[in-house]
């Protein structure tokens, strides 16, 4: 499968990181999206954070899934169809399809035609008798997805890995609008980091190897490649705390001097200990995320958790 094989949606937002890391910077808060971690080099070091050992979403969602895999598959139904919100975790839905009887088609929406050919070309492979139908689209904007096929089963969404934690609360209920209208009469298998401990939370986003704050700084490096902005990555300090009252943890890139970061002819200006704020990552509570899933016309179901209430994953019945 190449790439011609991806449903392009019209509306394919074209993300603009040179306007972005304008508008980031001359804020009066300065913030860039996170987004934009994601390039090749970022996302490895976000594959390198899933093996840390303190970061435990990854293989504690990985271990609920698995563990629950055959009562999911049950929800799901025969000749199901998975639409993915994002193509980042092709092991996660292995479990789901693994499960599930008959699954009739898996379309993972991403907004990268490129990363997306590659994970489909890989999971048409290990799944030879799947209809796989990758659709580029930024899911945070309307989309249409393709008709359902005839004779198809239940529409279901998964929204794995607590993405919908970089997502502010306006926005996830936004997201919930939006997937409810795609999976009318479905569902959304959806996993979402819990509020726990912070010293936990705060671990899993200091870890003692360095790498989350690389996969931080990778955004200033990145836009060094790829915009020609002159940051010195040994003048900003990593920083990633947990905000208890808004239950999230808040990274920010710290600059240890004052100082002036030149682009081409503008320059932006850094007090000492002025910081970039790069990624909210939300945790929450099962009452919170229903709450929030009930405003959109989603009806909770079945809630899923480790014995260490690190992390949920949620069956919420989507609008008729
Ligand atoms: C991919 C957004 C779920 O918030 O934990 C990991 C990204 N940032 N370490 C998260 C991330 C720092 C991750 N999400």
């Amino acid at each position: 499968m190449s790439e011609r094989f991806v449903v392009i949606d019209k509306n394919v937002a074209r993300s603009d990181f040179a306007a972005d890391v304008r508008r980031g910077l001359t804020a009066p808060r300065k913030f860039l999206l996170p987004i934009y971690f994601y390039d090749a080099l970022g996302s490895a070091l976000f594959d390198a954070i899933c093996e840390l050992p303190e970061y435990y979403p990854t293989r504690t969602e990985f271990h609920i899934l698995q563990r629950h895999a055959a009562e999911i598959a049950a929800l799901m139904g025969p000749r199901a169809e998975v639409v993915e919100f994002g193509a980042g975790s092709l092991r996660k839905v292995r479990l789901l399809l693994d499960a599930m009887q008959a699954p009739a088609r898996y379309l993972p929406i991403d907004i990268s035609a490129q990363h997306l050919a590659q994970s489909a070309v890989e999971l048409q492979r290990a799944y030879p008798g799947l209809d796989v139908q990758p659709v580029a689209a930024d899911y945070t904007q309307r989309l249409l997805l393709p008709a359902p096929l005839p004779g198809a089963g239940r529409r279901v969404g998964f929204f794995p890995g607590s993405t919908i934690g970089n997502f502010t609360p306006q926005e996830a209920l936004h997201f919930f609008v939006l997937a409810g209208q795609l999976l009318r009469g479905g569902a959304l298998l959806l996993g979402a980091d819990l509020v726990k401990d912070p010293g936990v939370l705060h671990a899993a986003y200091n870890d003692a190897q360095g790498v989350t704050a690389q996969f931080n700084l990778n955004l200033l490096a990145r836009a060094n490649r790829e915009l020609g902005t002159e940051f010195d990555l040994a003048k900003f300090w990593h920083s990633a705390f947990y905000n208890a009252p808004q239950s999230r943890i808040e990274m920010h890139l710290v600059s240890r001097e004052r100082q002036q970061v030149a682009w081409g002819r503008d320059r932006f200006e850094f007090e000492e200990g002025e910081a970039i704020h790069t990624e909210n990552s939300y945790k929450f509570t099962t009452e919170g995320l229903h709450a929030l899933a009930m405003d959109a016309g989603f009806r909770p179901g079945p809630v899923w958790t480790d014995a260490g209430r690190l992390f949920s994953v949620h069956w919420l019945h989507a609008p008729a």
